[in-house]
């Protein structure tokens, strides 16, 4: 099971293509909505997030709620494109006072887009390089959610800390699969704390008041896996880089960590690697999660736990200095429309890109075809996997 995504920031739509999806399975646009819902939100977001109210139309793949085996197309339409027709038309003239972006950001792909593709308008990139594209990506993987949601496996986010803010955690690898998805969904930062999301307010605030912006961490976490997902034999079997690709391809993530991540680096062996254990009910299981769910490349049946920073948004209003492109002069870099931070939503499309990637995994293992055959796969599999354990 794989996606693309078409669009552009202001063009009409943003457009995605899932394939490999078994037929039988049952599709809510709803859900997906309320996905796109939460990927709009957060304390920090800007303008555009005022005009837009995403919402998916599934084009191909579905009928009468279910999936048919075909490839998936979905669209969600720009609200914003109506007021861009005249500088993003798809056909007709270079009007002669069309506005250029020459003044590349330092941070975004502006100017190096621009160099490789031979364009005096950083437009043609930064329309493309937006995370705005990343609402085609939470459609996308809503199949994937379904898919897994049907077996068993939840995934959510939260947020851990926005700039120098931190959500206080003893053992998140052992706490963090507790979190209440109600309590994570209330906050205004997605951070299932009230007093570390009003700590993290105040930082937006003053970040917005000096015209700058901020990052953060966060973590995604899935529930219900089982063992075995994933391999260990070849390079691109192993779920640890399959997901390090997939979250490293979301604009603005500079660090992925599982489990301990960099601590395991300064621990002792015998203080990082879990004990294995037998439940009588369940199997082998595991007495800690310091590896945050996968072992060699695999899921190990622990919650996996992933956490990934994103850096500040490269848009200031208080602007680095950049090389016009037409002039040649120093100058301030442009000022878009921007958000101030958007670490929630980013942990929204990394939901979305460790759900496609499991949905891809549990694929592989138990079949491609139709639910049926899958659920019927997996039931002999737990089967196998508890008298393995008597
Ligand atoms: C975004 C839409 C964009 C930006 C933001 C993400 O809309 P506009 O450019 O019209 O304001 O708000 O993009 C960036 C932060 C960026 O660096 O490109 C969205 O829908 O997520």
């Amino acid at each position: 099971m794989r996606y693309m995504t078409a669009g552009e920031s202001h063009g009409p739509a943003l457009t995605a293509i899932v394939d490999g999806v078994p037929a039988g399975l049952k599709i809510s646009e709803d859900q997906i909505n309320s996905d796109l819902a939460r990927r709009q939100a957060g304390y920090g977001r800007g303008g555009r997030q005022r005009i837009e109210t995403d919402k998916v139309s599934i084009t191909s793949g579905v009928r009468f709620g279910r999936t048919m085996g075909s490839p998936i197309a979905l669209v969600v339409a720009n609200r914003d494109w109506q007021n861009w027709t005249d500088r993003m038309a798809v056909f007709g003239d270079l009007p002669n006072d069309l506005v250029r972006e020459v003044a590349p950001r330092p941070g975004h792909a502006d100017l190096v887009g621009s160099l490789k593709t031979d364009t005096n308008d950083c437009r043609n990139i930064l329309e493309r390089a937006s995370a705005r594209e990343t609402a085609a990506r939470v459609a996308a993987a809503g199949i994937a959610r379904e898919l897994l949601a049907d077996l068993g496996v939840e995934v959510f986010s939260y947020v851990a800390s926005i700039g120098s803010t931190t959500l206080e955690e003893d053992d998140p690898m052992l706490t963090a699969p507790d979190y209440k998805p109600l309590d994570i969904e209330l906050s205004d930062l997605r951070c299932p704390d009230e007093a570390a999301t009003e700590a993290m307010k105040v930082e937006i605030d003053r970040a917005r008041e000096a015209g700058e912006s901020l990052g953060g961490t966060f973590r995604v976490v899935a529930t219900g896996l089982l063992p075995g997902v994933g391999g260990y034999a070849t390079a691109d079997e192993r779920l640890t880089s399959r997901l390090g690709a997939a979250l490293f391809s979301i604009p603005a993530i500079k660090g992925v960590e599982f489990g301990l991540g960099f601590q395991a680096a300064q621990r002792v062996g015998s203080l990082v690697h879990d004990p294995i254990v037998l439940d009588r009910k369940t199997g082998f299981t595991r007495a800690s999660n310091n590896a945050g769910g996968l072992e060699g490349g695999m899921t190990t049946g622990m919650p996996l736990i992933v956490t990934v920073a994103m850096k500040p948004i490269p848009t200031l209003m208080t602007p680095l200095p950049t090389v016009n492109l037409d002039t040649l002069e120093v100058e301030e870099a442009s000022r878009e429309r921007s958000d101030v931070c958007a670490v929630p939503a980013c942990a929204v499309v990394a939901e979305a890109e460790v759900a496609m990637v499991l949905a891809d995994a549990y694929l592989e293992k138990f079949g491609h075809d139709n639910m049926g055959d899958i659920k019927a796969a997996v039931k002999n599999y737990r089967q196998r996997l508890r008298t393995m354990s008597r």
